[in-house]
């Protein structure tokens, strides 16, 4: 690469997830990085070359990244700034909160300089660079470059994703994208394929909402399922064996930062669409369908255990944003339920977690959310007092004969 290139100074806003990791690749690659975040306990960590989060090779990369790497909590003026702030959801107006990126904008404009890039990493509803960043940074100079840079990036394989996947990146101008482009192929391997601004940040929703409407899918035939008398699971991946068919799984529920909020960013164009909302509408009332598979086998059972097998979003990660368990748990409790909650990775979660032998010694009812591969060598034959496991992953198969097992989107009568 130009050794000119990597003179350039990348200022990063935002060390989650995707910031961080993004930060890490940029200065692995030889640019000099300073990473922003207004987390001062964060900044600390990661001056002292602590990743905030695990994810695989990203501790290595760091080790070899940091002496290119510097933190604050203020922003400072760089050549590339790359804002990869939250856009969560306002729940009740099924909206993006862009407060994140408005304050993140107006601060890289306070040291914006003429010939600087920006680019907009963070998920945003279609036209939000060009309609409510850029304003904010035409006030300081007409004369910078602007892109939209959205990520493809699976949790647990972050790092490789990021380096491998090909990538879409939406310039406002033919010279902004031709910059952004260059700036990531410093670390992207995978294709780097140009747009405008807008159509990358409706590309990158786009893909979020149609794995929402697959797994809605799932979860309505799960649901015809159980009333035919078919096993899902067996039925799925018989007609996923069509070259044309690939159907996703049925599950608890969505959770995650992603699918679960992207598709209502689609919806903010004002053009409604009753078939995107319907599959949102489907998978958010997934975790109420297992709050009354759960009641319905300890109906008969005087003042049943419940122990919740996984809180993480999905299987072998420790985040559990949007979980479904939240809602299970939150249900049953207000039910009246005792209720027990294990996950082996989860650190923090909003009600405490006990331990995988407590779960497994107070519980009548398991109920498996996340199929974490620690799972697998359970053993219940001593658990005499297990009388049902709810299992909303198809995960178990062989259980003692003293236990009923219940999949979801499996015929059970109690
Ligand atoms: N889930 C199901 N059934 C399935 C697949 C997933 O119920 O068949 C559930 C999971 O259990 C989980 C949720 O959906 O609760 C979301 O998990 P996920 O693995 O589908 O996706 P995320 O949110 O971890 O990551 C997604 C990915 N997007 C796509 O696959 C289109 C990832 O590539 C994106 O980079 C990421 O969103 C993002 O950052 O947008």
């Amino acid at each position: 690469m130009k050794k000119e290139l990597l003179r350039k100074k990348i200022v990063v806003v935002g060390m989650g997830y995707i910031g961080f990791p993004t930060a890490v690749l940029f200065a692995k690659a030889g640019f000099v990085v300073c990473g922003v975040d207004i987390d001062s306990k964060k900044i600390d960590m990661l001056s002292r070359g602590i990743s905030p989060f695990e994810e695989p090779g990203l501790n290595e990369a760091f080790r070899l990244a940091k002496n290119r790497m510097t933190f604050s909590t203020e922003i400072e003026s760089g050549d590339v700034y790359i804002i990869a702030v939250p856009t969560p959801l306002d729940t009740k107006r099924h909206k993006a909160d862009l407060s994140f990126v408005k304050a993140a904008s107006h601060s890289v404009a306070s040291v914006l300089t003429e010939g600087a890039l920006v680019v907009l990493e963070s998920t945003v509803p279609p036209g939000t660079a060009e309609k409510l960043c850029h304003p904010i940074f035409q006030k300081k100079t007409n004369r910078y470059y602007l892109a939209h840079a959205p990520e493809r990036a699976f949790p647990q394989k972050t790092l490789f994703e990021m380096v491998q996947n090909d990538r879409i990146i939406g310039g406002s101008t033919k010279d902004a994208g031709e910059y952004a482009k260059k700036i990531y192929g410093s670390f992207v391997k995978g294709s780097i394929i140009l747009t405008d601004a807008t159509t990358a940040e409706f590309v990158k929703v786009l893909e979020n909402s149609f794995r929402d409407v697959n797994i809605a899918f799932a979860n309505e035939v799960a649901k015809v399922c159980e009333g035919i008398g078919v096993n899902v699971w067996e039925a799925i991946s018989l007609a996923n064996r069509h070259p044309r068919v690939n159907i996703l799984n049925p599950g608890p529920g969505v959770g995650g930062h992603c699918i679960a909020v992207d598709p209502w960013f689609l919806l903010e164009g004002g053009v409604p669409s009753r078939f995107i909302k319907l599959a949102r509408e489907i998978n958010d009332a997934a975790p109420d369908r297992v709050v009354r598979m759960i009641q319905q086998s300890v109906k008969g059972i005087n003042n049943p255990v419940i122990g919740i097998l996984g809180v993480a979003y999905k299987k072998n990660i420790d985040d559990s944003r949007e979980t479904p368990a939240k809602h299970i748990i939150e249900t049953l409790k207000k039910r009246g339920y005792a209720v027990y909650i294990h996950d082996p990775f989860v650190k923090k979660f909003d009600v405490p977690l006990d331990s995988l032998q407590s779960t497994l010694s107070k519980s009548n009812c398991l109920v498996l959310v996340t199929d974490h591969d620690n799972y697998r060598k359970l053993d219940f034959k001593n658990y005499k007092n297990i009388t049902h496991i709810v299992d909303t992953r198809n995960f178990f198969h062989n259980v003692p004969p003293h236990i009923r097992l219940i999949t979801l989107g499996t015929p059970f009568h109690l």
